[in-house]
């Protein structure tokens, strides 16, 4: 069969909505230009959130940086005594809280390191701070490489952890700590921390408690375009069987002041590349996200044709690209994620971590009421 004859099959199941097999993946990744693949993942973007993009106002609470483990494409962790060690008290905590809520925000996003001096009674403290200083922002906090750790330390099963969170404040998990699931990229990343076996426990374990989460894929380092069609397929099986996967997250390697800083930092076209083929491969996924701190804005409001639909928050105080060399700015105001929306040719929706549309107060933007959950245009 020919390449032309092979994309034609390929376009037709994704009009007639058939899913894509593993071979469709690898066909899409390595014989396919970028615009076609935008096209048809622009199809598939537009049948399930029509015109909409949407936006959140968050901020980032990463409570310490101290870490064991010592994953190579990380720049953020540090050791103990390392000058640039820090661990936030509960003060602090308050403080990025009380923060929050001046802007306005409706979520905060808490990852960090694993701290060996930390007991899981510390991880639940900085919970139960947020939660106790103001209950009515959105925890979405602990990646599975966090849970998975909890459980070693308490001995506890997944589900006793996810409970004790969820009893503190805990209200949705975010997408970290995926990185490549295939052994033989994994193993060189980052061997010691939770395994694909491990990381998917958590999500499945997550959502039968009815906690939703993200999944994300870190790309363009070590692995191939095999390592990725298999993550994506192994993330589509789980959506199946669990269906708590809210969005999806493609995040480009940042080489600086990591183990891997001779590796080039990926093209904007191989940026773009792998929205196209995370929308078209993650047909039960709703959202794909174009996280334009990593991205950069430009890269982001393109992607918006491309096959994403969303493009994370305002983002204030993230550590965790910019240490490892992201030039973008600290943080974006609700008027410039509109404007990078609508010039993309798209309708700005303030959207909470779980989909449901916010309604802004007029005379206080502070303040904000949530609507009905903005479903998918159709089923995929
Ligand atoms: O798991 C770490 C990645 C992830 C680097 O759920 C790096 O809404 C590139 O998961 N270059 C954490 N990537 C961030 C994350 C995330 C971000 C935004 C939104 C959501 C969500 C989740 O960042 C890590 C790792 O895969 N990462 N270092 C680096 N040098």
């Amino acid at each position: 069969m020919t390449d032309g004859s092979r994309l034609h099959e390929i376009e037709a199941k994704v009009h007639a909505r058939e899913r894509l097999t593993f071979d469709d993946g690898l066909f899409l990744e390595e014989h396919v230009d970028v615009l076609t693949l935008g096209r048809l993942a622009n199809r598939v973007r537009e049948r399930k959130n029509g015109n909409f993009a949407f936006y959140n106002t968050n901020v980032h609470l990463n409570p310490t940086n101290v870490c064991l483990y010592r994953c190579r494409f990380c720049a953020f962790r540090a050791d103990l005594r390392a000058e640039k060690a820090y661990t936030f008290d509960d003060a602090m905590i308050r403080e990025r809280v009380l923060e929050a809520q001046s802007r306005g925000a409706t979520e905060i996003h808490v990852v960090g390191g694993l701290h060996h001096q930390k007991k899981f009674d510390w991880y639940l403290n900085v919970i139960r701070v947020i939660h106790e200083t103001w209950s009515d922002l959105h925890i979405k906090a602990w990646t599975p490489v966090e849970i998975h750790w909890f459980s070693h330390m308490t001995k506890r099963p997944y589900e006793w952890v996810l409970q004790e969170l969820k009893d503190a404040g805990l209200g949705s998990l975010p997408g970290g700590g995926a990185e490549i699931f295939h052994p033989e990229v994994r193993d060189i990343l980052c061997e010691h921390k939770a395994d694909a076996g491990n990381w998917f426990k958590v999500h499945a374990a997550a959502h039968r408690m009815g906690l939703r989460s993200n999944a994300t894929m870190l790309y363009g380092h070590i692995e191939q375009a095999r390592h990725r069609i298999d993550h994506l397929i192994r993330l589509r099986e789980q959506q199946d069987e669990t269906g708590g996967f809210q969005t999806f997250i493609p995040l480009a390697f940042h080489p600086d002041n990591t183990n891997m800083s001779d590796i080039k930092k990926p093209s904007g076209v191989m940026d773009l590349k792998m929205v196209a083929i995370a929308r078209l491969m993650l047909d039960n996924f709703d959202h794909v996200k174009a996280y334009w701190i990593m991205l950069g804005e430009k890269i982001a409001q393109t992607a918006l044709s491309f096959g994403a639909d969303d493009i994370d928050g305002t983002v204030v105080h993230e550590l965790i690209y910019h240490d490892a060399g992201a030039k973008t700015p600290e943080g974006l105001t609700v008027a410039q994620l509109h404007r990078l929306i609508r010039e993309a040719g798209r309708e700005p929706v303030e959207r909470d971590t779980l989909y449901r549309q916010v309604i802004r107060d007029d005379a206080d933007p502070t303040k904000w009421n949530i609507g009905e959950p903005l479903l998918p245009v159709t089923a995929a």
